[in-house]
């Protein structure tokens, strides 16, 4: 793609701070006549490539949009699965959704669907995630694990850590695992894990990761009913951080651990998962379906479930909403 051969030379040109990039030098490195190259330029600005020249001087760029563009995205991204095919969207309804049927029409591996801004975001059990232009990021994955069903939940833990170790990378702050899906900051929510799952009795056809990450966001921009439980990385760090930069990170990280998951279940991964989770020891009531349990929590085992201590003994269970008590 011809913008993005210039965009390249473009942030080389960045680093070394030299004083830019001439139409005519783009057009002889990259072999291309110069009319492309004025092309090029112009289609990066209508991307919001922020280009200047001043007379005499070349092109310099001197910033680029944190809107979820597959160029930006795919620059320097350090995987070889995830993201390696990306659908993305300044606005949809759901990722997960889409990215359900791309799923079923045999969409590869690793593909991405993300989007600036969703209309019917969804959580769990119907529920309603809140997804506001251009703060957060609201992403689905597809994944084709060849793994039993029942291991299947424990994609859950691996996204949330993937999560927590990108939080600690690009802000400092020890972000927490509420089993099985919330990653809190502080003991407020600042993402959410859904995970949807194809399979057959004994194999998993695929499996959507959605991830929604509340990253930008100021107190104004939580709604009401969201004030005081929700959070965003922003809101805890004072740090503005780029969306795309968060997304490259995580996915190399969730990459490293997905792959790793695949072989040895959560083997590698059970500890550090226990260390960042806010209920282990904890007296919890916990709600699966119909059945209301009580108990202290005593372990999350291979699987990924948790192990409750209730008065009636042991209980493993594979998911639910819980509440400390
Ligand atoms: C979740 O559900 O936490 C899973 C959220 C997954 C969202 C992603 S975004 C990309 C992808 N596409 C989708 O359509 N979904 C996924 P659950 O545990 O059921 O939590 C939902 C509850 O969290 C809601 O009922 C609210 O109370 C709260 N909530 C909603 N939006 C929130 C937000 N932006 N930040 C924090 N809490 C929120």
């Amino acid at each position: 793609m011809i913008s993005e051969g210039i965009l390249t030379l473009l942030k080389r040109e960045k680093k070394s701070s030299s004083s830019g990039l001439s139409a005519t030098y783009l057009s002889s490195s990259l072999n291309i006549p110069l009319h492309t190259v004025y092309e090029g330029i112009v289609e990066l600005r209508r991307l919001g490539y922020k280009i200047v020249t001043e007379r005499g001087k070349g092109y310099r760029l001197l910033s680029v949009p944190d809107t979820f563009i597959p160029l930006e995205i795919n620059y320097n991204l350090k995987t070889k699965i995830l993201g390696k095919n990306i659908f993305s969207y300044r606005a949809i309804k759901s990722t997960n959704d889409l990215a359900y049927r791309l799923a079923e029409q045999k969409a590869p591996e690793g593909t991405l669907i993300v989007a600036d801004k969703q209309t019917a975001g969804k959580g769990r059990l119907g529920r309603k995630w809140f997804s506001p232009p251009n703060r957060g990021i609201w992403m689905s994955l597809i994944l084709r694990p060849k793994i039993p069903p029942a291991k299947a939940p424990g994609l859950s833990l691996c996204t949330g850590l993937a999560l927590v170790q990108t939080v600690m990378d690009k802000t400092g702050l020890k972000a927490d695992l509420k089993w099985p899906n919330d990653c809190l900051i502080r003991g407020k929510k600042a993402a959410g894990i859904l995970l949807e799952l194809s399979a057959e009795l004994d194999k998993v056809n695929f499996v959507i990761i959605g991830v929604g990450i509340n990253v930008n966001h100021s107190q104004k921009d939580f709604p009401k009913s969201l004030k005081g439980r929700a959070t965003s990385i922003y809101l805890e760090s004072g740090k503005r951080i780029s969306r795309v930069e968060f997304l490259k990170d995580f996915l190399k990280k969730l990459e490293k651990i997905y792959i790793n998951f695949k072989s040895f279940g959560l083997r590698y991964y059970r500890e550090e998962i226990k260390k960042s989770s806010t209920i282990l020891g904890k007296k919890v009531k916990l709600q699966y379906g119909k059945e209301k349990l009580k108990g202290l929590v005593k372990d999350i085992d291979e699987n990924g479930s948790l192990i409750l201590e209730t008065r009636k003994g042991k209980r493993t269970v594979t998911a639910g909403e819980v509440t400390l008590i």
